[in-house]
């Protein structure tokens, strides 16, 4: 290989070995193999070389082209890896490390009272019901035994809605019933269902909201008796409130739906607030045997069929059982108020746990 072709390859082998990166391989390379590179230089001198000399120096030219061509691309493929290398040791992933906490969000305290509820009578054998918050005065009211004059039924206590559906009137309903009258109406029985839900009624203060929750329920089969309803509510409210020796008391009164019909009392202590002992008695839901005339206004023959009807206030257990001493916040989406009363969002409901 002539001198010059020799001095050639030793630099720019050399400085090849010396590029730090891609960027001084690239000029390298282009200075060397481009259009204007050096070796291209040569190559198109090769035309003003003696035609004795010309054979031996072409073939000379394009071996060493070739190799420089070769160690140009393994001096590519070195810096890449090296470049691949730095950059994974910068993005390296510490798994060990711990996740950084991220906000989560929390079951409302009314949800989860309805799962707890739901729990229960679940575990007794009763299914969910479930209607629109829009019906008519006659699955709300008259289906119910509720007279016209019945103050309940006047416009001050109850959302009247504009239209009417088969000459009756719509209203949001004031309470759950009218799903237990679909329900009658709907499946024959026996019928096992409790029926939560949003109920509404023109009402607003401390502690009434004009838009609320309850929880009625429904059990017709024939021969059912009061002995069968004392039994589910005690039940249901020793669970709920997690106290095994819970005092409860049957206190007669009326509805017009039911016959006859009994206020749930539960024991506690007036001045602390406590469930369970403590001498005094606390309202906590009502209850009776279905009326005769609202099993016949569900197509049920009464002497065939009966049963007994309850209904709570989720809002009212859910204050006594959590300690929440107002109301308004159950509504009003403060995160500091959701985060205290809130439920973790996996954790299962409750099932009969403190019973002894
Ligand atoms: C209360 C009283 C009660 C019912 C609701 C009912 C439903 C049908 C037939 C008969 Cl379809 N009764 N429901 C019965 C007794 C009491 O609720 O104080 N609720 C907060």
């Amino acid at each position: 290989m002539s001198d010059d072709l020799e001095t050639l390859r030793t630099e720019t082998l050399a400085a090849l070995q010396a590029a730090p990166d891609l960027r001084a391989w690239d000029s390298l390379r282009v200075g060397v193999l481009g259009k204007s590179g050096a070796l291209t230089g040569l190559l198109k001198g090769l035309g003003a070389v003696a035609p004795e000399a010309r054979r031996e120096r072409g073939a000379a030219l394009n071996r060493l082209k070739a190799e420089l061509e070769e160690a140009i691309e393994a001096r590519k493929a070195a810096l890449d890896a090296a470049a691949l290398d730095t950059r994974l040791a910068a993005e390296r992933v510490d798994i060990s490390q711990p996740p950084r906490p991220e906000p989560q969000g929390s079951i409302h305290p009314i949800s989860r009272t309805m799962e707890e509820i739901h729990a229960i009578f679940g575990a007794m054998g009763f299914g969910v019901a479930e209607g629109p918050d829009i019906e008519d005065d006659w699955r709300n009211f008259g289906a119910l035994n509720i007279p016209g004059h019945h103050p309940a039924r006047q416009d001050m206590d109850t959302f009247y809605m504009p239209g009417e559906r088969d000459g009756h009137r719509l209203v949001l309903r004031t309470h759950t019933s009218p799903v237990q009258i679909r329900t009658m109406r709907g499946q024959e029985p026996p019928i096992r269902v409790i029926c939560p839900g949003r109920t509404w009624r023109a009402d607003h203060d401390a502690t009434h909201s004009p838009m609320f929750h309850q929880c009625e329920g429904l059990a017709i089969d024939r021969n059912i008796h009061l002995g069968h309803l004392k039994g589910c509510v005690v039940d249901f409210l020793r669970s709920f409130f997690g106290i095994a020796n819970l005092p409860v008391r049957f206190r007669s009164s009326y509805f017009p739906f039911t016959e006859p019909s009994m206020e749930v009392d539960i024991g506690w202590n007036r001045k602390t607030g406590d469930i369970g002992g403590g001498g005094d008695w606390l309202e906590i839901m009502g209850s009776g045997m279905v009326h005769p005339k609202v099993l016949a206004n569900c197509g049920l023959d009464p002497r065939e069929w009966q049963g007994f009807a309850f209904g709570m206030g989720v809002e009212r257990i859910a204050m006594l059982k959590l300690g929440i001493p107002d109301l308004r916040p159950f509504y009003e989406a403060d995160l500091r108020w959701l985060r205290h009363y809130g439920f973790a969002p996996l954790a299962p409901a409750m099932l009969h746990e403190g019973l002894a």
